[in-house]
């Protein structure tokens, strides 16, 4: 079927009627919004289609709850999915300018944290592209996620208010409108409780078209703002009080303002809590109004609907579902029990305990008094039943329960999401099966079948063919251009690593992509890089267990080797970090104080010749990724074994050709197993062995007294080496290893990181074999498409076709 409108773009057309400008007078902003019409226009038409065979096939759909969507900018992906690129390139020339300047006009939807939010983005460009009926739900947070300003050193958070001169992907839907209430009290009415509500807020509906890629198919990324009801303001407004009207429309609409940034500790604020409930109850109500608009009866919901959760933020959705149900439904408690066990599924995405959600049962009983009932009668049952299966365990039931009962009593959301769920799953191997091991166990004995795993994964369209057109043009010539929809197509690159010629080709692209990864350091920051240096990534947030400090220790133990011995053919080097750090999160901004302080002392130190250099670059986000990636030679996955849930950047970085090197930590294991290990650099601990040295009594001051290396670096970081002007500034830091126990294993694992530098460097002088296992990595990365993982998901939790 064709489109109505024609390809061609008349740029002209559009900058006069839509943008409002002359096209004589428009800036690159202005080409971007003139663009971004035809694609949109193109979408709208899309959407539509989609929606109405949807509809006429009454089909199954999966609802995709996530706090966050980390989509980025969205032209590029467009013009590519509705193959309008070349039109474009030439409408936009036409003008006298590049695509690529028109397209870095756009800001990021950066509405996520990160991994966690970056991958319900993948999965909405996979679930369009394999057609699967769906919606992903979120809140349309006026602020994103902070910019990140780096001022002296130190990281300095600016606000990100990505919608001040709006964006033209977004379709209000006027008519879309749903309330949600808080507070109040529950009164029995005839024996039936009844919510009675303090407070109401409305959720105005914005959807955002994603476009599947080799289809028409779309799906819907709904986004919900929050508004006074519109009944509310009047009064002041009319009395001329508008200070007073101004104050009251901010308290409603607060609760969609700003994207909590908090990626170091649950943010326990009641804020947040409106922000989760805002979110889910005018996402459920839409679910059901559109089941019963299509189906006619709630009884079939089950049949025709799977709610997914991403990660606990969305489990109060469990109890909203009861309370549709049973109270405003009249459902019978079993029957809708019944249902909502065969909607849900749930993903946990950390181990980590401190960042397991929990809320005061006293808050819950405050903003939401009916689910704090239904939440209490969900664990009554619950504990009944674990209670026949091992009478008198005591201790069995308090680790089941919903409630911790341990000081101020608070509600467990990821049990509430286990309990409500028919399918839970971890994101990678190992995280599968640490949480049935560790926090899940006793879950696991109760409901063995209901634990499962699906591997991360990323999409190629975004991470490949788009950040890195060099290599996607090099792969369309050699494999054809079927891997964008078949990653494992990938696969058929091996025998071409022994072709010489391919082998250049492959490391002229890496060559220039490190050229365009330098090109931007000096724009952003001045600094020259020498894109022949083997270029060391580590891109991610910053967190002590994913151990950029241990990276930088590797650094200075570097540094203080070259100045050792400068004589030696030293191989070039550039470490490259970004990342951003929780406000709040006073070590890691420290450490991100500490990259900058060893930089400027090494990247000034004219005896390396230049041949150590060490770069943060700032504002790490989706659209500097897809400059970065391309360019790493190295790709850094060293946190802790058993701490990092998957990963994602270590399946974008070896995409795009950079080798790992890497602890069995995530999915590490399984890109090791699929890339080969020759082709990886593997070191450190592994999760047992960490279990085991936390049993053992660790003692990292054992490790300083008894290696000379690792004391030299660590005295020279706590010495002032690198803070002339504050000898004591990084005390802390160091004594987090030395007095704080390193929690996190640094020193256990240094040794043997520093060794696989070693064989990073002996490879890297062999440009060769380098590019062979490049090439190996490149071959490998079929699995971690994230149109395998959606595959998964579609057929073995949420039961939903394609429509084609
Ligand atoms: C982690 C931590 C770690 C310790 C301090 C407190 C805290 C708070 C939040 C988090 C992040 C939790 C959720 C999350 O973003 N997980 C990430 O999900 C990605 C997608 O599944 C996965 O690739 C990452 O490994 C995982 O960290």
């Amino acid at each position: 079927m064709n489109d109505r409108t024609s390809n061609d773009l008349d740029l002209d057309h559009e900058l006069l009627t839509n943008v409002g400008v002359a096209p004589s007078e428009a800036t690159p902003a202005d080409l971007m919004r003139a663009v971004a019409q035809t694609p949109r226009q193109q979408l709208a038409e899309r959407w539509v289609e989609t929606q109405a065979a949807e509809r006429a096939k009454g089909a199954r759909r999966v609802y995709y709850l996530s706090m966050e969507f980390l989509i980025g900018r969205t032209l590029g992906n467009a013009l590519a999915a509705l193959e309008l690129r070349p039109h474009a390139a030439s409408a936009v020339h036409a003008h006298a300018h590049r695509l690529e300047d028109v397209e870095g006009e756009e800001a990021d939807a950066a509405l996520g944290n990160g991994g966690l939010g970056r991958l319900a983005a993948c999965f909405l460009d996979s679930m369009a592209t394999l057609g699967l009926p769906s919606f992903g739900y979120g809140i349309r947070y006026e602020y994103g996620m902070f910019a990140q300003d780096i001022v002296a050193g130190r990281q300095v958070e600016q606000p990100d208010p990505w919608l001040a001169d709006g964006t033209p992907w977004e379709f209000p839907r006027a008519g879309i409108s749903v309330p949600v209430n808080f507070g109040g009290w529950v009164e029995e009415v005839d024996g039936k409780p009844v919510w009675r509500h303090a407070g109401q807020v409305c959720a105005k509906a914005y959807d955002m078209v994603i476009p599947g890629h080799g289809t028409r198919k779309v799906s819907t990324l709904r986004l919900w703002k929050a508004a006074a009801p519109a009944h509310i303001d009047l009064h002041a407004f009319n009395s001329g009080d508008y200070a007073r009207a101004a104050e009251v429309k901010n308290e409603f609409e607060n609760i969609s303002w700003v994207l909590y940034p908090n990626d170091s500790t649950p943010a326990g604020r009641e804020l947040r809590l409106r922000q989760e409930y805002f979110f889910v109850a005018a996402s459920v109500a839409d679910i059901l109004s559109r089941h019963l608009a299509e189906h006619g009866s709630l009884a079939s919901l089950a049949d025709k609907v799977a709610i997914h959760l991403n990660d606990t933020h969305p489990a109060i959705s469990v109890a909203e579902l009861m309370r549709l149900l049973t109270d405003e439904h009249g459902m019978a408690w079993a029957d809708a029990w019944a249902q909502a066990t065969r909607i849900f599924s749930y993903t946990n995405h950390t181990l980590m305990p401190e960042a397991l959600e929990t809320w005061p049962v006293a808050l819950i009983q405050q903003v939401l008094p009916r689910h704090l009932q239904i939440i209490l009668r969900i664990n009554h049952e619950l504990l009944s039943e674990a209670g026949r299966l091992r009478p008198g365990d005591d201790g069995f039931l308090r680790r089941l329960s919903l409630i911790d009962e341990t000081g101020e009593r608070r509600v467990r959301m990821a049990h509430l999401s286990v309990v409500g769920s028919h399918k839970v799953n971890g994101v990678s191997a190992l995280h599968s099966q640490l949480l049935v091991k560790t926090i899940f166990a006793d879950f696991a004995a109760l409901w063995p079948d209901r634990f499962t795993n699906v591997t991360n994964g990323v999409t190629p369209r975004r991470w490949l063919a788009q950040a890195n057109p060099g290599l996607a043009a090099l792969l369309d010539s050699t494999l054809g251009d079927g891997w964008r929809l078949d990653l494992d197509r990938l696969r058929e690159l091996r025998p071409h690593a022994e072709d010489p010629a391919f082998r250049e080709a492959f490391m002229a692209v890496k060559r220039a992509n490190k050229e365009r990864l330098a090109a931007y350091v000096k724009r952003e920051l001045g600094l020259a890089l020498d894109p022949g240096s083997l270029f060391d990534v580590q891109v991610k947030r910053f967190h002590e267990y994913k151990r950029q400090l241990l990276n930088l220790l590797h650094v200075v133990g570097r540094y203080q080797a070259m100045l050792a011995d400068p004589h030696v053919d030293w191989v070039p080097r550039t470490v490259i970090f970004a990342g951003k750090a929780a406000s709040s999160y006073h070590l890691a901004k420290q450490i991100i104080h500490l990259i900058h302080d060893v930089g400027a002392v090494i990247n000034a130190d004219h005896r390396l010749k230049g041949r150590l250099k060490v770069v943060f670059v700032p504002n790490y986000g989706v659209s500097v990724a897809e400059t970065i990636m391309p360019g790493a030679d190295l790709s850094e996955q060293i946190s802790t074994a058993g701490t990092e849930a998957s990963g994602t950047g270590n399946m974008k970085l070896a995409l795009n050709g950079a080798l790992t090197i890497g602890t069995e930590d995530g999915a590490n294991i399984e890109i090791r197993d699929q890339v080969g290990a020759d082709n990886m650099f593997i070191f450190g601990h592994r999760a047992h062995e960490i279990a085991a040295l936390n049993q053992g009594g660790y003692q990292p001051l054992r490790i300083y007294q008894n290696h000379p290396r690792v004391a030299a670096v660590l005295d020279s970081i706590s010495g002032g080496r690198f803070s002339p002007g504050e000898p004591d500034r990084y005390r802390g830091v160091v004594d987090a290893l030395l007095g704080g126990g390193d929690h996190y294993k640094l020193l256990a694992d240094y040794d043997d990181y520093v060794a696989a530098h070693g064989r990073v460097d002996a490879l890297y002088r062999e440009r060769d074999e380098w590019a062979r296992r490049a090439i190996a990595n490149v071959a490998g990365m079929g699995p971690f498409s994230s149109d395998r993982t959606i595959r998964e998901y579609a057929t073995q939790i949420w039961r939903v076709r394609s429509l084609e």
